[in-house]
C-alpha cells in the first residue's frame, strides 16, 4: 500500500482494519482510492493535487460550507439526492497534510451506485439535467462571498488564451498539431462571450459546481436514476452557464473525452433535447435572458476552452491534468474541438432544440 494512503488512513480512523484499497474513478486532476474495512463500512479516500490547488485548506473549506448548506436544506424537505459525509478524525479535524504539501480528506462511500463516463440514453442524460437543475437550486442561496475562490481564472476563456500564446511563444514548432493551432487561431474572437455576458449582467452568477461532467454523477447501480453529485472541489462562484454548458459539453458526447479517434466523436442532438428537458424542468425560472439567448454558443465555448487547456497543457509538459502517456492530453484537445466543430455545424438545430425546450418547460 502507499505508505502516505496509510498514513492519512491511520490519521482519519486509527482503528481501521483496512479489507480492501483499490484505485476509484478516472479523475484527471486528483487522486482517489476506495477503502473497504473488514468491518464492512467503506469510505473515500482522496488526495487533492497541490500543483492544481495552491490552498487546498480553502477548498476543504468550501466542501464543508457546501455540503452543511445542502444537508440543512434537504432535512427540511424529501432527500432528492445524497450528499457527501465529510469524515473527521477523533480530534475532529478533516484535513491531513503530507510533506509534499498535499492535503489528504476521507469521505463516505454512497453505496449501491455507479459512476460512468459517457451517457448512452436520453433517459441518463434527463436524469443529470433534473440532478444538475436540482442541485442549482440547492445552492442558490448560498451567498458567493462565503467560499473562496480557490482556482482564480477558471472558466475565464481569455485568461486561457492569453496562457497559451504565452506557452505557445516557449514551444519548439510542433508540426504534428497545427491543426489545434489552426483551430484556436480560428476561434479567437469568440473567448470573451460570457466574460462580455458577465459585464453586461445579462447571464445569471451564483455559487455553482465547476465540474459537472458525467463522471461526477452517481448512478444507482440499478437503473438510471442519478443518486448524488459529487467532486465538490470547485464549488465557488461562477456562471449559471459554466455549469450548463460543462455538462452538456460531456453528456451529450457518448464516444467520451478519451477517445483516440476525434473524427468519430458527435455532440448528440437526443442527448441534449433530454438534459435541457430535464434541467429546465428543475431550474428554468433560474435563467436570465442572456443565458437562454447563449446557451448553444457557450456550451461551443465550453467544449473549445477545455480542448485549449488540454492541448496548452501538452505544450506545457503535462504539468496539470494527469496522462498515462505524453500525447494525452494532445488527444484530448482534440476531442474537445471536434465536439466544438460538431455544436457549430448543427447550430441552427441545437437552438430551435433549445428554443423548444425552454418553451415547453
Ligand atoms: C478536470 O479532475 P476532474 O477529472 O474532476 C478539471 C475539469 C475538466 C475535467 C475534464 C480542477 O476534472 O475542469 O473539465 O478535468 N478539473 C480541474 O475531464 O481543472
Ligand atoms: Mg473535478
Amino acid at each position: 500500500m502507499n505508505p502516505d494512503c496509510r498514513h492519512a488512513l491511520s490519521f482519519f480512523l486509527p482503528a481501521i482494519e483496512i479489507k480492501e484499497l483499490e484505485p476509484l474513478g478516472t479523475g484527471n486532476v486528483n487522486d482517489t482510492w476506495f477503502i473497504g474495512t473488514t468491518g464492512g463500512s467503506s469510505y473515500v479516500l482522496q488526495r487533492l493535487n497541490p500543483a492544481v490547488f495552491p490552498a487546498p485548506g480553502l477548498v476543504q473549506d468550501n466542501l464543508c460550507t457546501v455540503t452543511r448548506h445542502l444537508q440543512a436544506k434537504t432535512s427540511q424537505q424529501d432527500a432528492a439526492y445524497e450528499i457527501l459525509q465529510i469524515i473527521r478524525n477523533p480530534d475532529g479535524n478533516d484535513r491531513y497534510f503530507t510533506p509534499d504539501s498535499a492535503c489528504w480528506r476521507l469521505c463516505s462511500f454512497i453505496r449501491n451506485t455507479r459512476s460512468l463516463n459517457t451517457v448512452d440514453t436520453a433517459d441518463q442524460a434527463r436524469q443529470l439535467g433534473r440532478a444538475l437543475g436540482w442541485f442549482h437550486r440547492q445552492i442558490a442561496s448560498i451567498t458567493p462571498e462565503s467560499l473562496a475562490d480557490t482556482l482564480p481564472g477558471f472558466h475565464v476563456t481569455p485568461l486561457y488564451l492569453t496562457r497559451y500564446d504565452t506557452v505557445l511563444a516557449a514551444s519548439p514548432p510542433n508540426k504534428e498539431a497545427e491543426d489545434c493551432r489552426d483551430f484556436i487561431q480560428q476561434h479567437r474572437a469568440d473567448v470573451a462571450l460570457l466574460e462580455n455576458a458577465r459585464k453586461q449582467e445579462t447571464v445569471r452568477e451564483q455559487v455553482i459546481h465547476g465540474d459537472p461532467k458525467v463522471a461526477n454523477f452517481l448512478f444507482s447501480s440499478d437503473s438510471s436514476k442519478v443518486v448524488s453529485l459529487i467532486d465538490l472541489d470547485t464549488v465557488k462562484p461562477g456562471l449559471l452557464l459554466h455549469d450548463i454548458s460543462d455538462c452538456l459539453r460531456s453528456c451529450c458526447n457518448p464516444r467520451g473525452e478519451d477517445v483516440n479517434l476525434p473524427e468519430d466523436v458527435i455532440f448528440e442532438q437526443t442527448l441534449f433535447a433530454a438534459m435541457l428537458e430535464g434541467y429546465f424542468s428543475r431550474a428554468a425560472e433560474l435563467l436570465l435572458p442572456g443565458d437562454k439567448r447563449l446557451l448553444v454558443n457557450s456550451v461551443r465555448l465550453i467544449s473549445f476552452e477545455l480542448g485549449l487547456r488540454f492541448y496548452t497543457d501538452y505544450l506545457a509538459g503535462n504539468r496539470y491534468f494527469k496522462v498515462d502517456h505524453p500525447g494525452r492530453n494532445l488527444f484530448r484537445a482534440r476531442v474537445q474541438f471536434a465536439l466544438a466543430r460538431s455544436i457549430e455545424s448543427q447550430y441552427t438545430a441545437l437552438i430551435r432544440i433549445c428554443a423548444n425546450a425552454l418553451e415547453t418547460a
